[in-house]
């Protein structure tokens, strides 16, 4: 600091302005972020839910769609989950949402509805399904709020299924959906994640019938998506070759939710 042109007071002041100046600079670049972001956040907040579910807003919606994009191209039906030894399950299997579960299930006139076309549809008891070659699968069980268990799973692969009642037509649609029996749970699968060879139709748990809070009689287990998609207590089951409605997707999350 050899400046000889001012006095060292001169120089302090001129030190002095130059921190002024630059406060009231960072002060203004603030403001302007502040600005900006409370824009931003209006806009988001404003802009209005994509056409199927109105509590999306659409900027949100675009990035969940990129993320179906790149689920959808890059998924391998080929690809196995890793599978388990029997002894490694859990005795104690979590339970996690009953929605659906609520009104309970007629044990006897349960039937699972499968609508192969308009007007046209299969009602199959648990014995018919029981019929269908059984498959078993150890796998970890992921749920999307952050818990994972390794359980064990049986029923008939869903590709047995479609094979044996020769839905080839219907195998052909993008998609899949299922509804409990009193319609308040719902979910959409890709038709490629439903064929994979590790999903199933599933009837029991630990070699047993399923306990009513884990789906009693039927439920879907598919080891390639989250936990969200695993619906328990099918009722009915529908081909479509648009998204089927589903219930958490509507609610915020990725329609895919593959692992
Ligand atoms: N009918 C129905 N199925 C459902 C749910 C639900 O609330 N109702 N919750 C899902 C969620 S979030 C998870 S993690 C799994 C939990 O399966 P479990 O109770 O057998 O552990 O079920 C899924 N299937
Ligand atoms: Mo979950």
């Amino acid at each position: 600091m050899n400046d000889p042109l001012h006095t060292p007071a001169q120089q302090a002041t001129s030190i002095e302005k130059k921190i002024r100046r630059r406060t009231v600079f960072s002060f203004a670049v603030f403001v302007g972020l502040f600005i900006a972001g409370w824009f931003a956040w209006q806009w988001l907040y404003h802009s209005p839910g994509a056409a199927n579910d109105t509590n999306i807003h659409k900027p949100l919606r675009k990035i969940l769609q990129g993320n179906e994009r790149i689920f959808s191209t890059t998924f391998n039906e080929n690809r196995l989950v890793k599978t388990f030894p029997k002894a490694a399950a859990a005795k104690q299997v979590r339970v996690n949402g009953s929605l659906g579960l609520g009104g309970g299930v007629d044990t006897v006139t349960w039937r699972l509805k499968v609508v192969c076309a308009p007007g046209d549809t299969m009602k199959l008891s648990l014995d018919e399904l029981r019929q269908l070659p059984k498959t078993e699968i150890i796998f970890d069980f992921k749920c999307i709020e952050g818990w994972d268990q390794v359980s064990h799973w049986g029923g008939v692969k869903f590709s047995d299924f479609i094979a044996h009642y020769q839905l080839h037509r219907q195998k052909t649609n993008k998609y899949i959906g299922l509804v409990t029996p009193d319609g308040q749970y719902y979910v959409g699968i890709d038709m490629p994640s439903a064929l994979q060879q590790q999903t199933l139709l599933c009837y029991e748990m630990n070699g047993q019938p399923l306990p009513m809070n884990q789906g009693y009689p039927l439920r879907l287990i598919i080891p390639v998506k989250y936990g969200i998609k695993h619906l328990k207590r099918i009722g009915m089951l529908f081909f479509s070759d648009t998204p089927p409605r589903d219930y958490w997707a509507e609610r915020g999350y990725d329609y895919y939710s593959g692992l």
